[in-house]
């Protein structure tokens, strides 16, 4: 009897665990879910540590169910090489048959190493021997969430996305594990939790405790946490009658603040601002600048160590352009920021556009950090319905050559410290995660930007295609053969969004009220010139774009002598900026011997026919994946193509309007008339019955949208 009690014990037991065992494999089936860490948690590895801690703890787990090879050592040390590292490099040693021993001089070092070895294992990199040295090129690699946490006065709403699902707070769901996790895995290793246009109700009790929740849970993956804050918090909270920063109580409210908030969160990272810009509050309410509201911010934190991240996205409706603004607020004032203030500069001058040139910020301000914002979610990229790796973009402006103290200044040196010995350095990319969709993400190629994005802050010599590989390897498959064309499609798919969408410089055609297809024609009588394309694309019977050279708004001298001696000129300009910076006539002869016009037909052209060589890629490939991400993906790329021709189709009736010139006779025609594209009404798009009304117009919107938008 009890032989048999116990028999049928284990017998239950079996059969409950084997249900947990499909239960979880069916949740987590080949859905995105896992990420880039994919790997088999079947294993049995011999590792051991010569410490105890959080973080050695998740590096054990990690290898032991993971690590396929011999033995692993982790070592706390402060052994010279190894301390040279910093607080989170790494070093791994020894070979395949005897083991590996990764060293560190902190947990989060062990973390990082055992991550990399996990990672050549899953790429089928692991050599021989290693003797590995790494360290972070950037201290601060951060996400920025643009989420509705904290926006007590907006319930309800999604801004950009959700990922936090604060309800359940202070229960951690098993969702954060795995976006920690993937995190460490490239290592990011801060989080602002809530959207650049932050609630004040995010500095209350109610919400503190679950910025404390979260901060707790992320912490042993070497994950701190920060804030947007609205500049007239202590105003909209009902506690003072100003927001000036230079009043002593207003001082007094952030310091006091500031203190409460690491009596919840001692590690607390610091503050991100965006102030006076689309309508947020800022030193300008009260007649102050922004240095001296950064300043003050920054004697609140200063204390704790926090940082006040300070964006220099800013600008007004008075100014003749926008380009010109972030400089013309912040460069004067370089040198007189506090030492934890750190200017949060997007990577182009306007607005994350499919191709920008980089920020005249970059290498302007010498004696104050500056922090590039990357914008990681596709909101200029098709959303989640394109397949767009962004690494090539991140890539393109990391290694662009400032030319601030001569040849070799590149935008990463002029940010990594190493070129003006800043002790603060950050990076920081605007996050496409969500929990509304198994992959977090929308399109399962989206994951490869947040991938990206981490790989680049932790080292930005890695190039965008070894990334792309790496990425590509870990979550699909090691089989060359869908590797190699994969890769391939990747690196051109940016460059492909670029020639349908915005090609030459163009920039900004999006239609008004939302970011996601043309409307290069759009009026609208109550918006700014500088929220329409026609302020940007200038067209007219002579010619296109916007003329930024001294003839026109001169944002050319904001640049170095070099590149403003290059820029502004015609001939020297490099043509992926043309039509940013010239006007240029319909008749220009271009490098390849076509007239500008004839060249913009070609380069649309070309954007629609890659995106159709990627669905006949990603066809090819089928065999090599599972078939739920596969028929996920080419669905997508069904979408990417009709916006492909939508977008072709607009822009090249519209231009021709002005350039009276017949499209190329090789290239394929339009198939859509300009009168009835101009019928596509998506504004308010985000509203479902302004949806339906389009749709009776003719156009079916593409349903999934996603990548950090609401649907
Ligand atoms: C723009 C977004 C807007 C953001 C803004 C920003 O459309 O929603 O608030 O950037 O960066 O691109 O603050």
């Amino acid at each position: 009897m009890y032989q048999n009690c116990f028999f049928m014990n284990k017998l239950k037991f079996f059969l409950i665990f084997s249900l947990l065992l499909i239960g979880s494999s069916m949740l987590y089936a080949e859905d995105g879910y896992l990420l880039w860490l994919r790997a088999k948690a079947d294993a049995n590895a011999q590792v051991t540590a010569n410490k105890q801690g959080a973080s050695i703890d998740i590096a054990m787990k990690e290898l032991r169910t993971q690590w396929k090879g011999a033995a692993i050592q982790l070592d706390i040390t402060n052994a010279r090489n190894v301390a040279a590292l910093g607080k989170e490099g790494f070093t791994i040693t020894g070979d395949k048959s005897n083991g590996f021993t990764i060293s560190a001089l902190t947990e989060a070092g062990l973390l990082y190493g055992a991550y990399h070895l996990l990672r050549l294992q899953e790429t089928n990199a692991v050599p021989a021997t290693l003797n590995v040295s790494e360290k972070p090129s950037y201290d601060i690699r951060i996400l920025n969430h643009w989420d509705s946490f904290g926006m007590e006065d907006n319930a309800g709403s999604v801004f950009r996305g959700s990922l936090w699902q604060p309800e359940v707070l202070p229960d951690i769901p098993d969702f954060y594990i795995q976006y920690a996790r993937a995190n460490a895995a490239i290592g990011i290793n801060s989080t602002v939790l809530n959207n650049v246009n932050a609630s004040p109700a995010v500095l209350t009790t109610r919400w503190l405790e679950k910025v404390k929740a979260i901060a707790d849970a992320l912490r042993p993956y070497n994950i701190r946490v920060y804030l947007s804050v609205d500049f007239s918090s202590p105003v909209r909270l009902g506690e003072l009658n100003t927001g000036d920063p230079l009043d002593k109580n207003v001082q007094k409210w952030w310091k006091n603040k500031v203190d409460e908030v690491y009596r919840y969160v001692p590690d607390f990272g610091g503050f991100l601002m965006k102030a006076n810009s689309e309508g947020t509050s800022g030193p300008r309410d009260y007649g102050r600048t922004h240095l001296d509201g950064a300043n003050m911010m920054a004697d609140a934190l200063a204390p704790h160590n926090g940082i006040i991240m300070w964006r220099a996205f800013v600008y007004d409706p008075n100014e003749t352009d926008r380009a010109k603004q972030a400089y013309l607020e912040f460069q004067p004032n370089d040198g007189k920021f506090r030492p934890n203030v750190i200017v949060q500069v997007k990577n182009g001058p306007v607005d994350f556009q499919p191709r920008e040139p980089i920020s005249p910020l970059f290498g302007a301000m010498k004696k104050t950090p500056v922090m590039i914002e990357f914008e990681i979610v596709q909101e200029y990229f098709g959303y989640a319905n394109h397949l767009a790796y962004l690494g090539t973009l991140f890539e393109e402006c990391l290694d662009t050559d400032t030319y601030a103290e001569g040849p070799g200044s590149t935008v990463a040196k002029t940010t990594d410290g190493s070129l003006y010995k800043h002790k603060l350095t950050a990076i920081s990319g605007v996050a496409n995660v969500r929990r509304d969709v198994s992959n977090w993400c929308g399109h399962h190629f989206s994951q490869s930007n947040w991938y990206a994005f981490g790989r680049l802050a932790w080292n930005h010599q890695l190039s965008a295609e070894t990334i792309a590989e790496e990425w590509a390897r870990q979550t699909f498959s090691n089989d060359e053969a869908f590797v190699i064309p994969v890769t391939n499609m990747m690196m051109r798919s940016r460059e492909a969004e670029v020639d349908f969408m915005m090609p030459l410089g163009l920039h900004h055609l999006f239609a008004f009220g939302h970011h996601y297809g043309p409307e290069p024609w759009v009026e609208v009588s109550f918006a700014r010139p500088d929220w329409l394309p026609k302020y940007y694309h200038q067209a007219n019977a002579v010619g296109l774009g916007y003329d930024r050279t001294k003839t026109g708004s001169d944002a050319v001298a904001q640049y170095s002598p070099v590149l403003h001696a290059a820029y502004s000129n015609l001939e020297t300009c490099d043509e992926r900026f043309l039509l940013w910076f010239h006007h240029v006539p319909w008749t220009h002869k271009m490098r390849s011997g076509h007239t500008l016009w004839d060249e913009l037909c070609y380069r649309y052209d070309n954007g629609l026919q890659e995106v159709r060589d990627f669905q006949k890629t990603w066809d090819r490939i089928e065999q090599y994946i599972d078939p739920e991400r596969f028929a996920h993906v080419q669905s997508r790329l069904r979408i990417q193509v009709s916006d492909a021709i939508w977008w072709r189709d607009a822009c090249v009736l519209y231009f021709q309007t002005f350039a009276k010139r017949p499209i190329p006779y090789g290239l394929e025609r339009p198939t859509t008339d300009l009168e009835t594209l101009k019928m596509i009404d998506l504004v308010d798009f985000n509203y479902r019955e302004k949806a339906d009304r389009s749709k009776e117009r003719g156009r079916t919107i593409p349903k999934v949208i996603g990548g950090g938008y609401q649907e």
